[in-house]
């Protein structure tokens, strides 16, 4: 008797080429539940599905007989984002098998579906000083001209003792382009902090001066005497040095940000202020919980506060709670069009990319009228007193 096991076929290229353009074409539809301050959708935009199949495998039967992925993509997720020629592109953090990082845009018509990557990754120019791994790109049209690409660079602490092979320093990496394939990197920021992450620029100059947002942060995972949202001027982004960092947005005891925070994309300018969306972290007995929340500050005074709803603006869901870093959600992309919608990009538990719509006055509705964090039970309790007795009247 044969004891002989019936294996399924290998898929054939033509197979594979074609399931891979039904996913890239499959539609995305809103999700039946619609808050009235964004809208989420059914899928993923992005996933490691849907990086291009011949950046995977080898093509030629004669060389990959059996039809093996020769590179594996583990990852696509934390996201720039810009609107390019009517199309809606993101600068896509892709993960190897490897864990390397690297950067490689993305192009939809509409911002919600067929997502399709550009021809090649983005092959991005190095300093003296190699990096180990790039990621977290926030794309930025500035009004010099340029369109900046800032980033995390990651490379091997040099002052690590021996036998320390995790321990990293983090600092932004700087690059510009005009047309998203040809990138010149520029020096890395040089700030005060011993790492920086989460590191984005002011879309306009402020008094003549490059502005750039930071995370000063002592160590690579905890931020220490560091964190927060700071804000320093560079007068040059050929050589980006920020003499001088002032903490805006400070984590907070008993918050969604009481362990550290991070600006998210460049913030988007709208008649009532500056609207900004960052991540807040928390520790919990599972772990770190990464939730968005957003803010706004003055037109006139960008370190200057204006509005500051209280907890969370977007909390992974039972889908995006589950990933290689369950319980994140980030974001450093968004999308303004010009009728005001707002395309906002985030990643759900350093897996995949999605897409939550919502508008400016939506957004600045939210910031105005979600009451502030009282930093207490008995503060929550009384917004909710407030609100019951501006009540008594509708029910
Ligand atoms: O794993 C969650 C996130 O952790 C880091 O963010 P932060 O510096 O705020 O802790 C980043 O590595 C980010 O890429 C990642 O999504």
């Amino acid at each position: 008797m044969s004891n002989e096991i019936q294996l399924p076929p290998v898929k054939g290229f033509e197979e594979l080429f074609k399931e891979h353009e039904n996913l890239l074409n499959t539609r995305n539809n809103p999700i039946t539940e619609n808050n009235g301050i964004y809208q989420r959708y059914e899928y993923p935009i992005i996933t490691a599905d849907h990086v291009p199949l011949h950046w995977r495998y080898d093509l030629n039967i004669k060389t990959n007989p059996w039809r093996q992925e020769r590179i594996g993509v583990n990852a696509t997720f934390n996201a720039g984002a810009i609107k390019w020629n009517d199309g809606y592109v993101l600068c896509v953090r892709v993960e190897g098998y490897d864990r390397k990082s690297f950067f490689a845009i993305a192009e939809s018509p509409n911002g919600i579906d067929n997502f399709r990557f550009w021809e090649k990754p983005i092959h991005m120019p190095e300093t003296g000083d190699p990096d180990t791994n790039v990621y977290d790109m926030r794309l930025i049209p500035h009004e010099d001209g340029w369109v900046y690409g800032v980033f995390c660079t990651e490379r091997k602490d040099p002052k690590a003792p021996l036998g320390d092979v995790s321990s990293a320093i983090a600092n932004a990496g700087i690059a510009r382009t005009k047309d998203l394939l040809h990138w010149e990197r520029l020096p890395d920021l040089v700030t005060p902090s011993n790492q920086q992450r989460n590191v984005v620029l002011h879309p306009e100059f402020v008094n003549g001066k490059y502005c750039l947002y930071t995370r000063p942060q002592d160590g690579f995972i905890e931020t220490g005497s560091g964190g927060g949202i700071g804000i320093g001027y560079a007068e040059s982004m050929s050589k980006a040095i920020i003499k001088e960092e002032k903490v805006i947005f400070n984590k907070k005891f008993h918050t969604i940000y009481e362990l550290k925070n991070g600006l998210g994309p460049a913030p988007l300018k709208t008649k009532e202020g500056w609207l900004h969306m960052a991540h807040g972290v928390r520790n919990t007995a599972a772990g770190l919980r990464y939730v968005l929340y957003v803010f706004m500050t003055e037109l006139e005074d960008i370190t200057k506060i204006k509005y500051q709803p209280g907890g969370y603006f977007m909390a992974p869901n039972d889908k995006e709670i589950i990933g290689d870093v369950g319980n994140v959600l980030f974001s450093n992309g968004w999308i303004k069009d010009e009728d005001g919608t707002v395309f906002i990009y985030y990643a759900s538990s350093d897996v995949r990319m999605h897409v939550a719509v919502s508008s400016i006055d939506k957004l600045i509705d939210y910031c105005k009228n979600t009451p502030e964090d009282s930093y207490s039970s008995i503060g929550s309790v009384n917004s909710i007193f407030k609100l019951i007795e501006q009540n008594q009247h509708y029910r």
